[in-house]
């Protein structure tokens, strides 16, 4: 009897201090990710949520739903605009029809390293890329690393680009990256990330490109075994919120989740670096065949129809000119 009193009175205060827990957490923010736990964007967001919880005593929590819970990232993108997701890490690439100032960075061979890439989004430029969201119903909040996409097939090691032609490959939902893999000889189907293996797998597809934690997370080294380090593409990620979400916080609570999402940046930069050389040595032990010393030149020469397409406008050439001319 006295042990069931015991339990009871446990039980209750349990039950206590969760809804206080709960009531304490006055705003939740859903935050989408593509990646599964663990990946470092999902982890870097969970860290903003800690300081931002930690810093509004409580009262402002995030919660991240990991491994496209949400949906694929096209669809996610349109439900933040809406405001149904308050806040969403997505790649730049998918951004690219309808922010039209993320095409910049999106371009093939734009960066010449992470670390110029580095010097560009943490600048001027950056910021006013962030500020193009705005119109669009969304707030700029930080940008992400994403190392460098390279390309993978399931056929043939690719030597040069003479290998590329006739082969099919996916990419991520953008125009820009449908006439990189045009201008290179291949032909390329814009696809959701989720469907990717089986796609592969199947033979729908030849090959993706991506980056090393992606390609090893998304398991599609085991359909895809041959990794060309061309490094086509340096594409920054972003995380935003919904313009909805962020209208409905007081200017105080604005500026607790735009310092929090600063801060994550750092840490971001870390897990990141941590997580590529991990992937790329897990890689290398899992049998991928790796072409390394792939003359770049042609590649790069042959994005100038890419870029002559895209870059039409006064201000898409000037953010051009501005991010080769940065240091
Ligand atoms: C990853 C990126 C994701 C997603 C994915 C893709 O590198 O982090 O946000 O864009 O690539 O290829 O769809």
């Amino acid at each position: 009897m006295k042990t069931n009193k015991t339990l009871i009175a446990t039980l209750l205060l349990t039950a206590a201090f969760a809804g206080q827990a709960l009531a304490e957490c006055e705003v939740n923010l859903r935050s989408a990710d593509t990646h599964p736990d663990g990946y470092p964007t999902v982890e870097a967001v969970k860290k903003m949520g800690e300081l931002l919880k930690e810093r509004s005593g409580g009262r402002i929590c995030v919660e991240v739903l990991h491994s496209a819970q949400l949906g694929e990232e096209k669809d996610t993108i349109e439900q933040t605009q809406f405001g149904v997701i308050d806040m969403n890490r997505v790649s730049l690439g998918p951004f690219n029809n309808i922010v039209e100032e993320t095409q910049v960075v999106s371009l093939p061979y734009i960066f010449r390293s992470v670390e110029h890439m580095h010097q560009v989004m943490d600048g001027e430029i950056g910021q006013e890329i962030m500020a193009a969201f705005q119109p669009h119903d969304l707030v700029g909040l930080a940008f992400y690393d994403s190392g460098s996409r390279s390309f993978y097939n399931s056929q043939k090691p690719i030597t040069s680009m003479a290998d590329i032609t006739g082969m099919k490959f996916r990419v991520m939902q953008s125009d820009i990256f449908v006439d990189m893999v045009a201008a290179l000889g291949g032909n390329a189907t814009p696809m959701p990330y989720g469907e990717v293996y089986s796609s592969i797998q199947t033979g729908v597809i030849d090959g993706a490109e991506n980056n090393w934690p992606s390609y090893d997370s998304s398991g599609h080294f085991e359909v895809a075994k041959y990794y060309t380090l061309d490094e086509h593409l340096i594409v920054p990620e972003i995380l935003v919120m919904a313009k909805k979400s962020w209208d409905a916080l007081t200017p105080e609570d604005q500026a607790l989740v735009a310092q929090a999402a600063k801060d994550s940046v750092p840490v971001m930069r870390e897990l990141w670096s941590a997580r590529e050389a991990e992937s790329e040595a897990k890689m290398r032990a899992a049998g991928v065949e790796i072409v390394e010393n792939v003359d770049k030149t042609p590649f790069i020469e042959a994005m100038v129809p890419v870029y002559e397409k895209y870059v039409t406008t006064d201000k898409l050439k000037d953010l051009v000119t501005r991010i080769q001319a940065t240091e």
